[in-house]
């Protein structure tokens, strides 16, 4: 999973950054590269299953975060296609005061620079939509396929809902309408998250009434915190961090927070193998049937999938290893057994018959 990080200069992009990126990543305090980091995605029972089966590695699931530098007017149109890659956008705003840090817009107002963003992006989808109806128009003059009439015809209903300011991600689009979109990697079709990066007084319940829309009519997601803060913090070592979240009442570092929300945003769930060599998450969509789930491991299991023994992160843990089968937790399950968030599977299957079938 991508996530990408962007917004105006100052508007503490870097200091989110390093801030979900466990504190590790090296930040490059240039204008012109982005940052990159691959951060592990905190999972506690992952640890938990760690401690029941002590495997030789443990490996958990990721997610990369790129900081891209900051939104200068100039060069809009290249800044909005860097952000076309990523699968979840994330608009960092400022609203902690600071005379120290100059804000580009003369003055701190961070629903002015959520609006201003929110129609830019409008404005840039806009544009590509323009440019294709152009050409689409010409192909189909020049006699092309039918089918380029029903891509016109999406286009045209994008066109519209984002002339009254609604984001494409907020439209009911048909399976069939979302793969005639897809090759044109629309901003507001994206998941969306407005990250508002709050002073060390400021609290996120003040400033949420008035951003909800973002969540209701926007179809995006609205996340508070005290970015600086969660920076220092991050840079601890784990051991450390326990007291300092104490007493400044943070129950929960944003890393983990934010995680948790981009999987609910993606409509993404876990599951679990675990063994000797490895306990190991594996990060699937919600209403994923067993057989490809499997094949988040390997194509081949796939393929040549059987059956999955199934039991659940909850029975483990409450039960142990040993009584799990007697209990009658394990379950035999189908290739259409749809997989819930915390199942542990063990996919049988048949190299043989994979082979066969390719
Ligand atoms: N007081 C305060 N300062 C912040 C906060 N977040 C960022 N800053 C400061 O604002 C300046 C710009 O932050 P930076 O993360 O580099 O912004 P970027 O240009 O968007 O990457 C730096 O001096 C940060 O220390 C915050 O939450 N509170
Ligand atoms: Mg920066």
């Amino acid at each position: 999973m991508k996530v990408g990080l962007f917004g105006l200069p100052s508007s503490g992009k870097t200091t989110v950054f390093s801030a979900l990126s466990d504190g590790k990543a090296n930040i490059n305090e240039g204008h012109n590269a982005p940052n990159l980091y691959v951060a592990k995605v905190p999972d506690p029972r992952l640890d938990e299953l760690t401690k029941m089966y002590n495997p030789k590695k443990t490996v958990y699931a990721t997610i990369e975060y790129t900081d891209f530098p900051g939104l200068q007017e100039k060069s809009a149109n290249s800044y909005w296609g860097n952000l076309r890659s990523v699968d979840v956008l994330v608009h960092v705003v400022r609203a902690f005061e600071s005379d120290m840090v100059h804000h580009v817009n003369e003055s701190v107002d961070h629903k002015r620079d959520i609006e201003k963003i929110d129609s830019d992006l409008i404005i840039a989808d806009l544009a590509i939509i323009e440019t294709n109806l152009d050409r689409l128009e010409r192909n189909l003059k020049a006699g092309k396929k039918n089918e380029l009439l029903f891509t016109k015809d999406v286009l045209i209903k994008c066109r519209e809902n984002l002339e009254n300011e609604i984001p494409i991600r907020a439209l009911d689009l048909t399976t069939e309408e979302l793969d005639a979109i897809q090759v044109y990697q629309f901003l507001t079709q994206k998941p969306f998250v407005t990250a508002l990066n709050l002073g060390d007084d400021q609290n996120f319940s003040d400033f949420y009434p008035d951003l909800k829309y973002l969540e209701t009519e926007r179809k995006s997601l609205i996340f508070g915190l005290q970015g600086k803060i969660e920076m220092e913090i991050a840079q601890l070592e784990p051991e450390e961090r326990e007291i300092f979240l104490e007493d400044l009442g943070i129950e929960e570092l944003a890393l983990g927070r934010f995680v948790r929300s981009c999987f609910q945003l993606l409509g993404l769930i876990s599951f679990f193998t675990v063994g000797e060599d490895e306990v190991r998450a594996w990060p699937i969509r919600k209403d994923t049937p067993a057989s490809r789930a499997a094949g988040a491991i390997h194509s081949d299991l796939e393929r040549g999938f059987i059956r999955a023994e199934v039991f659940h992160y909850e029975d483990v843990v409450s039960l142990g290893t040993s009584k799990l089968k007697e209990e009658g937790k394990i379950r035999l399950e189908g290739k259409d057994y749809v997989v819930i968030d915390g199942d542990i599977l063990n996919i049988r299957f048949n190299v043989s018959s994979a082979k066969k079938k390719k």
